[in-house]
């Protein structure tokens, strides 16, 4: 509700939670008087009372106070949400292929996606006819920060799938870089560095895999290991990497700028399930980011395929690592914002361990125990899986088993742990069902406000109208106001969201309407057309044919609603066109699209933008081309023709 001045969505909240106490009250009387009737009487009126509220909050033309930004798992796509409406707001595809934007089929999405590709998997692509991977699998999603508040600058998300991470502009929303890590395999764990600022993006391969995976081997599991990796969030490349004892699975980073922390569920370097539960422990490894930087200044890496790579391994006995043992298979590492406290999820033993992160040094100057960094490890419920902050020290962790949130306090919990009789649990909700991550409003970071809770659940069975054997995620919005927690509404929600991170949409100030002409996104299409003597800027119509190689031809058309500037254009059967489409309005929100009709590409062009796709002109005949968004009252009639001339 950023437009709405004077009028808190608070106050509005609190008032109708009056109402819906009030006709919870009524209903509980209509209940105890009416038998089975009133009961059910009872659900339909707290049901009612409950979309009261919610209504309150999304009223038409009102904005959220909140972009969410969404995983989509192995959609491989980010995705914008409202909070608290929940409204769906944008999809921005990174990952896979998108029919609507053209991604991943534009010359501008290609040359992103092959960037920073590996030769294996050019390799790959090229046996397999591709130009890129169609998949991803997106579990990650967080913003970049200055001093450990979002600073609005970028999107970081991983692919498991495919071992990359990608990076999505803040100004735009769309992805501008895509990095495929070497050495690592699946990366899974990816958080972006807190303090002083975001330089580095922390990633967790999550895959054992031979160090040289050459084929030599796959019975000798001693030439297996792990990497984490510290990507560069300027220069989107590979800064440093580090080899680890066990398998790493999700990482945070602390307030101050001086670790880096993973859990690891297999510490026992098993292959199966069995051999990666068999011991009681493994452990969170923390990184000291100084010791790290120092030897890589000062050149004692190990060069792997063009990466600085350390021995950060429990028998090398370094400075880079050390290793705290946690309870057998822990999940969710989650960083609080009072500085402090980091929080493990036990995910199979019903624990949260916390660990208090300014005894680190300790770890690394003395002999100290690694478990004498553990301040608290209460107990929860079953399946404890990650944990969110509301920035008064209390904590919400998802149990996955138990099918509920709990909330508690760290400092009753460390109480606790050092032997009074406190109880740390302050209250549980039941969420439908099975909930993996869970996010406060800005609670990864220095500003977490205490409003609001998403919690991201990974089965929905019953609560929505059956769609199939297939059923959507169920993402619920709980109100955190109050000492209890209220779940306020079920938002189904596509395959699969992971997680979702909240922020306040004052961070988001700066987004862009309308693009800049000269936006690095086409620089290179832009300098083509420069070199083809044409200029992008100008209602214009150009066909060229290149010198070099007559068998290819760029096809330059503008748009201005409702007209392409080329309503007809020639080629010969057997050329490789390239179609570069320039959308001169510069109005808001007036996107034109380009598509050819038989040649499976379609892309979008926002105002202001440049947007090219290439083809191969393999059919003699007339095509029509034709704009899929939207723009005019005669959108309709924006529309031309291609002509293929067959071969003398
Ligand atoms: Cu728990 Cu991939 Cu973040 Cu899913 S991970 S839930
Ligand atoms: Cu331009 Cu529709
Ligand atoms: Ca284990």
């Amino acid at each position: 509700m950023s437009d709405s001045k004077g009028l808190s969505r608070r106050g509005l909240l609190g008032a109708t939670a009056t109402g819906a106490a009030l006709f919870g009250a009524m209903a509980g009387r209509i209940g105890l008087g009416g038998g089975a009737a009133g009961l059910a009487g009872a659900a339909a009126l707290t049901a009612t009372s409950a979309s009261a509220e919610e209504a309150a909050t999304i009223a038409p033309g009102m904005l959220d106070e909140y972009y969410g930004f969404w995983s989509s798992g192995q959609t491989g796509e980010m995705r914008i949400l409202g909070i608290p409406s929940m409204r769906e707001l944008m999809r921005v595809p990174v990952f896979n292929r998108c029919s609507a934007t053209g991604w991943g089929i534009t010359n501008e999405s290609i040359r992103i996606h092959q960037r920073s590709m590996t030769e294996h998997t050019r390799k790959f692509l090229a046996a397999n006819g591709k130009k890129v991977h169609d998949n991803g699998d997106l579990h990650h999603v967080h913003m970049s920060m200055t001093e450990g508040k979002y600073d609005g600058r970028f999107l970081f998300m991983n692919d498991k799938a495919n071992t990359r991470v990608a990076r999505v502009r803040g100004d735009v929303m769309k992805c501008d870089a895509i990095l495929e890590v070497p050495n690592a395999h699946a990366i899974h764990g990816m958080r972006p560095q807190k303090w002083p600022r975001t330089n580095y993006v922390f990633c967790n391969g999550e895959d054992e895999s031979p160090l040289v995976n050459d084929g030599k081997t796959m019975t000798d599991v001693s030439t297996y290991v792990n990497i984490f990796t510290a990507v560069d969030a300027d220069k989107w490349d590979v800064a440093w990497q580090v080899i680890v004892s066990g398998n790493l699975d999700n990482c945070d980073a602390d307030y101050e700028g001086k670790w880096a922390f993973s859990t690891s569920y297999n510490s026992e370097m098993g292959t199966n399930t069995a051999e990666m539960t068999a011991s009681d422990m493994d452990h969170v490894v923390v990184f000291n980011i100084a010791e790290i930087e120092k030897a890589i200044a000062a050149g004692q890496f190990q060069e792997l395929n063009g990466v600085k790579v350390l021995d950060g391994r429990k028998e090398a006995g370094s400075q880079f690592t050390r290793y705290i043992p946690i309870a057998n298979n822990p999940h969710g590492c989650n960083m609080a914002p009072d500085k402090v406290h980091l929080c493990i999820g036990g995910k199979l033993s019903p624990t949260v361990t916390v660990i208090d992160v300014t005894k680190l040094d300790t770890l690394f100057e003395t002999d100290a125990d690694p478990r004498s960094v553990v301040v608290a490890e209460p107990e929860l419920g079953l399946g404890p899986l990650h944990n969110a902050f509301d920035g008064q020290g209390n904590v919400y962790t998802s149990l996955f088993l138990d099918s509920q949130v709990v909330k508690w306090n760290i400092d009753l919990a460390k109480r606790l742990y050092a032997g009074e009789k406190v109880d740390p649990i302050l209250d549980k909700v039941d969420v439908q069902y099975q909930p993996g991550h869970l996010k406060t409003s800005m609670g990864e970071t220095l500003e977490a406000d205490g409003k609001w809770l998403v919690c991201l659940c990974k089965f929905s069975k019953d609560r929505f109208l059956n769609v199939g054997p297939l059923k959507p995620e169920n993402d619920q919005l709980i109100d955190t106001s109050g000492d209890k927690m209220k779940v306020i509404h079920d938002g189904p929600n596509f395959a699969e969201p992971h997680d979702a991170i909240a922020v306040h949409a004052s961070k988001l100030s700066g987004i862009k309407s309308v693009w800049e002409r000269k936006d690095p996104m086409w620089a290179e299409t832009r300098a083509q057309a420069e070199a083809d003597g044409v200029n992008l800027d100008d209602w214009q119509d150009m066909v060229i044919r290149d010198k070099a190689d007559p068998s290819k031809v760029r096809v330059y058309i503008s748009s201005q609603a409702p007209s392409f500037a080329l309503e007809t254009f020639e080629v010969n059967e057997g050329d490789e066109v390239t179609v570069i489409v320039t959308n001169l309005d510069d109005i808001d929100d007036l996107t034109h699209g380009f598509t050819m009709g038989g040649h499976g590409v379609a892309m979008e062009i926002g105002p202001q933008a440049t947007s090219s796709v290439t083809f191969v002109a393999a059919n003699p005949g007339v095509y029509w081309y034709y704009c899929q968004w939207f723009c005019h009252a005669l959108h309709m009639e924006m529309r031309g023709r291609m002509f293929v001339k067959p071969k003398a």
